[in-house]
């Protein structure tokens, strides 16, 4: 039986913690490293493939924007389309009853990218939806209503 471990180590800059598989000895090991899903953000929209491989995934948020920009990813439930529930995104509806739950929630400044990650094991057949929330003042629409939402199918 292989020796394998998984202990937390830092990434290059102190701060994303990410689970690196080390195995001992000469058999080889199970435990593949997260695939790593890049999201930019620009001024309103964001650039993410439509089609992801599962599983374990390290996800990063760039903001190529002028102004400050969330990712806030949710898994769908199942059977629920990402043009549903944007419509009842973009309406200020709750997202409660149409998704599993957030997966979590980047904030970066622009021309920056997120000093985290986050970690999750994408699951295939399932849909992700993201969107940004944020606005640029009190009078304006959120940046939701103006093209900030994508999602992306598991495969
Ligand atoms: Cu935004």
């Amino acid at each position: 039986m292989p020796r394998c471990s998984v202990s937390p180590t830092y990434d290059h800059n102190y701060s994303a913690l990410a689970a690196v598989a080390v195995c001992l000895g000469t058999l080889s090991c199970q435990a593949a490293p997260p695939r790593e899903l890049q999201i930019v953000g620009t001024d309103y929209a964001f650039a993410v493939p439509t089609k992801v491989q599962g599983g374990p995934a390290t996800i990063r948020f760039t903001n190529n924007g002028k102004v400050p920009h969330e990712m806030a990813l949710g898994r769908l439930r199942l059977g629920m389309t990402a043009d549903s529930v944007m419509a009842r995104l973009t309406q200020g509806r709750d997202p409660a009853d149409v998704t599993d739950g957030v997966v979590g929630i980047l904030i970066v400044e622009p021309a920056q990218t997120s000093i985290g990650a986050l970690q999750t094991d994408l699951l295939a057949g399932r849909t992700y939806v993201m969107i940004c929330q944020f606005r640029d003042a009190d009078s304006l629409p959120p940046h939701i209503a103006m093209g900030m939402q994508a999602s992306f199918t598991v495969e």
